[in-house]
């Protein structure tokens, strides 16, 4: 993918209306810290455009990232957070699920999992949440420089079967530190773009989980 702009057009709060526009959307979400944010710059190639943090509860805004006047990126902020208060948990959530609701462009929601890691309760609550919204979902599993290359498949595994992923759905090893895994995820992007709308699966008909 050839990366021509990367801009950060619109910052949503949660009550903010969400940006009007016919180009299509590519959502990550995950628990904070999970990468969402490097994730993102990775596939920018920008090094901190979406601002990162090893302190968890960085992005607390829906930021929405156009790319090459063409798609965007859409990054959100993470669940799971212990340190944020229940009421800004309860709106974030809100938040995110209303995002996820009421977009029409979104074209692919990525949730991100920890490559170490067995998937949380909430990873299995937002595929729920998604797939009752009709959404396209792809996994993606983050920090894959941390665990020997012999371990990566054994790893997609457990977050296959945590998740009780069928085979349709993808779970892509990325890492942001030496973007391995990076050409694939643009692929599939570039994939869901050439997808005719007509092939679409119905969006916003399913009904709502909490997070
Ligand atoms: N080793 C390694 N560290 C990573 C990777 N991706 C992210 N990190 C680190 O993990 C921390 C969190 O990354 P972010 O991208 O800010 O995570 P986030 O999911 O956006 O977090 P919130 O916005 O707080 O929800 C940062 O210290 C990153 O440098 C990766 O692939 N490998
Ligand atoms: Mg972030």
């Amino acid at each position: 993918m050839i990366i021509r702009s990367a801009e950060l057009e619109t910052i949503c709060g949660p009550t903010s209306a969400l940006p009007v526009h016919d180009l299509p959307e590519f959502a990550f979400v995950g628990r904070s810290n999970v990468g969402k944010s490097s994730l993102i710059n990775a596939l920018m190639q920008r090094k901190s455009l979406a601002r990162t943090s090893s302190q968890p509860g960085k992005t607390r805004t829906i930021n929405f990232y156009n790319i090459n006047h063409e798609f965007y990126y859409t990054d959100l902020p993470g669940y799971g957070f212990a340190k944020v208060s229940d009421k800004e948990k309860a709106a974030w959530g809100r938040m995110i699920e209303r995002y996820l609701r009421d977009s029409a462009q979104l074209k692919t929601l990525f949730i991100l999992a920890d490559i170490r890691h067995e998937p949380t309760g909430n990873d299995r609550a937002m595929l729920e949440t998604a797939r009752g919204f009709g959404l396209e979902v792809a996994i993606i599993a983050t920090k894959a420089d941390k665990i020997k290359k012999s371990q990566i498949q054994k790893q997609i595994k457990v977050i296959r079967t945590g998740l009780k992923l069928g085979s349709e759905t993808p779970v892509l090893p990325f890492s942001a530190l030496d973007f391995s895994g990076r050409e694939a995820i643009w692929e599939y992007i570039e994939s869901r773009l050439r997808t005719p709308v007509s092939q679409e699966i119905a969006h916003g008909t399913g009904t709502t989980d909490t997070l």
